[in-house]
């Protein structure tokens, strides 16, 4: 028997499950379940990613400790994922001993091969995305995300990346590796490019795993969030039945991935494993985004549009078998609520929907039920034969679409080919006309319309199946075939539906959804858009906050001021003053008055410019906690954007003087 073993990334904790998440893990469901149905034994693994600066940034945002904080967003996701029932085998947590034990084995293996060695860090780092920036200048944005990078300078242990530049252009010689062939040469160019060695330990925090015998250090998050791949299914176990289960599954038939973390795993993943001796993992796949209002959906921007609200509403399928059909995978795609309820109905209410149970209550009306006898001499004619044909083309056509991970494109043939094709035999055919009539011709020809009708539909959902489990598998029941999960797709042909066979109870499967379906989801959206447990945006988000000067004190916003110059309690509230420690500080050039500062808030590290050189050395200023107004808008100064202001006392004729505290305050604490 073959092994096929899939997996998604595994996500970050920092915020709660969206479509975006929920759009991998659909399409690596979908092709667990195809595979499982051509017999292959199979292993989908699916998880969350729980280390690192990000996640212990919004851990102490929210107030709780990393652990707490991450137990409760990783069970977020498990309970939508067995909401949604993904067929995933494991739910690997980066945080539970067995994948910790399994790291710091990975991490000895690359030092015992001689690939790791000590070294200083200085340079620019992105907390968003966990990335290295190299060749970044302070103050720069990420180029991924478009985040103010932070300057980092520490000890590090250095993975020497840059001794397998060659191999892995003779890796990428192979057009599957990396698919799309896009993605794939963004890769080759970047590696071409030249690869320098990678820092692969954080000493600066603690929420991670120890290095092995240096516990002062943490494991860089994407070598531990990376090996989830080959921890959860037994790496580095001492376990017989473990090490049998990665003998069995490794190397794995495909990562699937959003396009936002193809060097990653296409770059950094290889390289960690050739350095530890360890097969490759068989392809990368690397899909486009999901847009919801002209923009990447995600936590940051404030656009996401979460599962459960279409769960309520449409059900699992309808979401999945929206995605798959409306994105082209590998590019990007919009999600609007118009355009799935229009699919829903256009599709599944009335395409297969109505297929369904137009095909079965007519044999149950005009053959009590059992599918009838097609007459061999009337299903030879042409116009029995257009559908036989079609779906011997879908057949061959679909197989082909899945395997190369055009899920749109198996889905048009299904839909577009096959499903209209039979919608329109039906119409030009009339069986209600015929199954008026009793003459012998009639019947024969009721027979084998309805026949050919219901065997269409009966491969339609064999078809259909790996995107659309629930329904299928109630059309399945209806057809009176039992258990869809015992079909075996390889043997689908035409013409196997038994003649006689009873049908089952005959129920809709997709119910028209009315406009209201719309607005109702909307409403939904909207009362669930409170306070998040997610990061703010920054600079790059286009709902960009926070801003900067120099050292005025805190301004009351003038809009917030009543006719006798008092303001509310409510108007107060409205200033986001926290509590910030100055991470790095450093003269503007050629401004007297200008420094440049990196101040961390608690739930990220913001670049603020403030008019204080004259007051302060910028020495002086590392590690001092400041107060700041987080929620200015960001302005330019000399080039360089300010994302918040300082609050210092202004004094007359003076030199501004910072506010700050007797008592020691935690970071990103708020002024109230
Ligand atoms: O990157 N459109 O986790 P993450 C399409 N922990 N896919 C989207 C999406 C969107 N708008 N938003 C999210 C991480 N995704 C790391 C991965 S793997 C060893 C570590 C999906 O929570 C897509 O698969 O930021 C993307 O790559 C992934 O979620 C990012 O999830």
């Amino acid at each position: 028997m073959s092994k096929f073993y899939i997996t998604t990334p595994i996500y970050y904790v920092n915020a709660r499950p969206h479509i975006g998440h929920a759009y991998t893990t659909i399409a690596c469901d979908t092709v667990a379940r195809r595979q499982r149905m051509l017999g292959a034994d199979t292993f989908f693994l699916t998880g969350t990613d729980e280390h690192g600066q990000k996640i212990e940034r919004a851990a102490q945002a929210a107030g709780k400790t990393p652990q707490q904080y991450a137990d409760e967003i990783s069970a977020e996701f498990r309970k939508l994922w067995q909401r949604m029932g993904i067929s995933n085998d494991d739910y690997i947590r980066t945080t539970e001993p067995r994948h910790k034990k399994r790291v710091q084995e990975l991490f000895r293996r690359i030092r015992d091969n001689g690939y790791i060695y000590k070294g200083t860090y200085t340079g620019q780092y992105c907390v968003s995305d966990e990335l290295y920036v190299d060749g970044a200048q302070p103050g720069d944005p990420c180029p991924t995300c478009g985040r103010v990078t932070e300057t980092v300078h520490e000890e590090n242990y250095f993975f020497k990346l840059s001794a397998f530049q060659d191999k892995l252009l003779a890796l990428y010689a192979n057009p599957d590796f990396i698919r799309p062939e896009t993605r794939r040469n963004e890769v080759i160019s970047f590696v071409r490019s030249g690869l320098r060695d990678l820092s692969i330990s954080r000493s600066t925090f603690s929420w991670g795993i120890p290095v092995p015998d240096d516990p002062r250090h943490v494991i860089y998050v994407w070598l531990d969030a990376l090996a989830n791949y080959i921890t959860a299914i037994g790496f580095g176990s001492s376990h017989a039945g473990a090490q049998e289960a990665f003998k069995k599954y490794w190397p794995a038939d495909v990562h699937m991935i959003g396009k936002e973390i193809v060097r990653f795993h296409c770059v950094y993943w290889p390289a960690f494993l050739m350095a530890a001796g360890l097969p490759l993992p068989k392809a990368i796949i690397a899909h486009g985004w999901l847009l919801f209002e002209e923009s990447k959906m995600s936590k940051s921007r404030g656009n996401i549009v979460r599962t459960e609200t279409i769960l309520d509403v449409l059900g699992a399928d309808a979401l999945r078998y929206f995605l798959l059909r409306e994105v082209v995978f590998g590019q990007d795609g919009s999600f609007s609520f118009d355009a799935l309820v229009q699919r829903y109905n256009s599709d599944l209410a009335n395409g297969i929907g109505n297929l369904a149970s137009r095909t079965l209550t007519m044999i149950n009306r005009y053959f009590k039920g059992e599918v009838p006898y097609p007459s061999h001499a009337e299903s030879e004619k042409p116009a029995h034969g257009v559908v036989r044909d079609k779906a011997r083309m879908v057949i061959a056509e679909c197989s082909q679409a899945f395997t190369d991970y055009q899920f749109s494109s198996a889905l048009e043939s299904i839909w577009i080919r096959l499903i209209s094709t039979v919608d329109r035999y039906i119409v030009e055919n009339e069986p209600w006309t015929l199954g008026e009539k009793q003459d012998d011709e009639s019947r024969s020809r009721l027979a084998t319309v309805l026949y050919t009708s219901a065997e269409a539909l009966r491969i339609a959902t064999a078809l259909a199946h790996p995107v659309i489990p629930d329904a299928t598998a109630r059309i399945w029941e209806q057809l009176g075939l039992g258990d869809i999960k015992k079909f075996n797709l390889n043997t689908l042909t035409w013409g196997q539906l038994p003649q006689g066979t009873k049908l089952g109870e005959v129920s809709p499967v997709f119910p028209r959804a009315d406009k209201s379906a719309i607005e109702r989801m909307q409403q939904m959206e909207e009362q669930q858009r409170g306070p998040a447990v997610e990061e703010s945006p920054t600079s790059a988000a286009p709902a960009a906050p926070a801003p900067a000067t120099a050292a005025p004190p805190a301004a009351t916003p003038a809009a917030a001021t009543n006719h006798e110059g008092k303001i509310t309690i409510d108007d107060f509230a409205k200033i986001d003053l926290r509590v910030g420690l100055v991470k790095v500080a450093e003269r503007v050039p050629k401004s007297d008055k200008l420094l440049r500062l990196e101040i961390d808030i608690g739930t990220e590290v913001r670049q603020v410019l403030a008019g204080i050189a004259e007051a302060y050395a910028p020495e002086t200023l590392v590690g001092r906690k400041v107060v700041i107004v987080a929620n200015l808008a960001p302005r330019k100064m000399r080039g360089l954007e300010s994302n918040g202001m300082i609050v210092a006392a202004s004094l007359e004729g003076g030199k501004p003087v910072l506010a700050s505290f007797l008592e020691d305050v935690p970071v990103g604490a708020r002024l109230k």
